[in-house]
C-alpha cells in the first residue's frame, strides 16, 4: 500500500497531464472490437529484447495470427517513425512522458477497455498516472529504473552506487575510457541534472547548460553512447561502468551465468544514492494501426496473470500486473533493485513531457555528443 502512495506521489509531482482527444475512424473501428477478436497480423514496434519469444509464439498459436516485430532503442527514435505515419504498426511501447506527447499529437487512439477485461489485473498504483490520467490511451507494460551497472573490478562489493563514478574523475580513475552512457537525450541529460542536484524535468535553460558542460567535461571518460548493447559490453569487459536500464543488466548477468560461473559475483547494478530515473513503459495503439482488434487482444493477453509474470521473468523488470505476482520468480520479487523499497523509491523521479522544451533536451544532447 505504501508503494501505491509513493508511486502516485512521485507522478503527482510531475504535474504532467494528457490532452488531445486522439479521435479518428480507427477509434470507431476499435470500439467494435470484442474480447479475443483478431483482425489481422500484429505489427509490434517495441524496444529490443523486451518480450519473451515464447509469449509471442503462444499468442500466434492461440489466435492464429503472425506477430511481426520491429525494434527501437529510444522514445526519440520511435516517435518520428509514428509521426511519419508511413508504418502500419498496430502496437507500440512508449514510455510515460512519450504517451503524453503521442496522445497530445493525436498519434495514438483511445482504447476500447471493454475488449481488455484483464485491465482489472493491474496494480491500482499503475492506473490514473499523470501521463495518461484517465487511462485512456495506454496500458502499463513493465516498469524499472535507470542506474549503473558495474564490474566489481572497479568498486568494492559493498559500494553504494553513485553517479560520482561517472562524473568525478578522482573516483576510480581506472574506469576512464571504459564508461558507456545511454544514447538517450532525456535519460543522459537527466543523470547530469540529477548529479548537479536539479530536476530531470527542468525547463531552466541555465540548468540544462550546466548539465551540458558537465557531460562535455567528462567525455574523454566515455567510451560510447549506447542503449542497445550496454549490458553485453559490460559483461564482455569492454566497459567497466554502464549507465543503463535495470532489467537489461540482470538479463545479461543471467545469460552469462551457468553451472560453473556466476556473473553476479563479478557484476552488479545499483540505483545511485543521489537519485535516478524511474519509468513506466506502456502499450498504445497508433492511429495508423490496421489490426486494432488484434492489438487489443494482445494487450489483454499480456495482462493475463501468467503471461504478465512470463514477461517479468524474461525481462527482469517489475510488473504493473498485480495478479501476476504469484507467478513471478521469488528472487525477482525480492530483489530491491527491481522492486525498490519505499526509501529508495523516494529518490526516484519520472520523466515528464516538457512540451516545447523537449527540443532543448535533444539539442543539448547533440551538443554533448558532437
Ligand atoms: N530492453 C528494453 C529496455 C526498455 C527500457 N525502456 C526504458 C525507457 C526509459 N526512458
Amino acid at each position: 500500500m505504501r508503494r501505491i502512495l509513493v508511486i502516485a506521489l512521485a507522478f503527482a509531482l510531475l504535474g504532467a497531464a494528457c490532452g488531445g482527444d486522439g479521435n479518428s475512424e480507427l477509434v470507431d473501428l476499435a470500439a467494435a472490437c470484442e474480447v479475443g477478436d483478431v483482425d489481422g497480423d500484429l505489427d509490434l514496434y517495441n524496444w529490443s529484447e523486451y518480450i519473451d519469444p515464447d509469449l509471442v509464439t503462444a499468442f500466434e498459436a492461440d489466435f492464429g495470427v503472425t506477430v511481426n516485430e520491429s525494434f527501437y532503442d529510444s522514445n526519440e527514435a520511435m516517435l518520428p517513425q509514428i509521426e511519419s505515419g508511413g508504418n502500419d504498426y498496430d502496437l507500440v511501447v512508449p514510455s510515460d512522458y512519450t504517451v503524453t506527447i503521442m496522445s497530445e499529437e493525436g498519434l495514438i487512439i483511445a482504447l476500447n477497455k471493454d475488449a481488455i477485461p484483464n485491465l482489472s489485473n493491474l496494480d491500482p498504483a499503475f492506473t490514473g498516472l499523470p501521463y495518461d490520467e484517465n487511462d485512456e490511451y495506454s496500458v502499463p507494460y513493465q516498469w524499472g529504473t535507470s542506474g549503473i551497472g558495474y564490474s566489481y573490478d572497479v568498486v568494492p562489493e559493498d559500494w553504494e552506487a553513485s553517479w560520482e563514478i561517472i562524473f568525478d574523475p578522482g573516483f576510480a580513475p581506472d574506469v576512464s575510457g571504459r564508461i558507456s552512457l545511454l544514447n538517450d537525450p532525456r535519460e543522459t541529460m537527466g543523470i547530469a541534472l540529477k548529479y548537479l542536484g536539479y530536476s530531470i524535468n527542468t525547463t531552466d535553460q541555465a540548468e540544462l547548460d550546466e548539465a551540458v558542460e558537465l557531460l562535455k567535461g567528462i567525455k574523454d571518460r566515455v567510451k560510447l553512447f549506447d542503449s542497445d548493447q550496454f549490458e553485453d559490453l559490460l559483461v564482455s569487459g569492454e566497459t567497466t561502468v554502464a549507465h543503463g536500464w535495470s532489467g537489461d543488466f540482470f538479463a545479461a548477468f543471467d545469460e552469462a551465468s551457468d553451472d560453473t560461473y556466476d556473473a553476479y559475483e563479478d557484476f552488479g547494478y545499483g540505483i545511485p544514492k543521489e537519485g535516478a530515473v524511474a519509468w513506466v513503459d506502456t502499450m498504445a495503439i497508433p492511429i495508423t494501426a490496421d489490426a486494432p482488434c488484434t492489438a487489443h487482444t494482445f494487450i489483454n493477453f499480456l495482462l493475463d496473470p501468467e503471461n504478465g509474470a512470463a514477461l517479468t521473468n524474461f525481462n527482469f523488470y517489475a510488473s504493473p500486473n498485480a495478479a501476476s505476482e504469484p507467478f513471478v520468480d521469488p528472487e525477482i520479487l525480492e530483489d530491491e533493485t527491481i522492486y525498490p523499497p519505499d526509501e529508495v523509491f523516494e529518490r526516484l523521479e519520472f520523466l515528464a513531457d516538457t512540451g516545447d522544451f523537449e527540443t532543448n533536451y535533444s539539442d543539448a544532447f547533440n551538443e554533448v555528443k558532437s
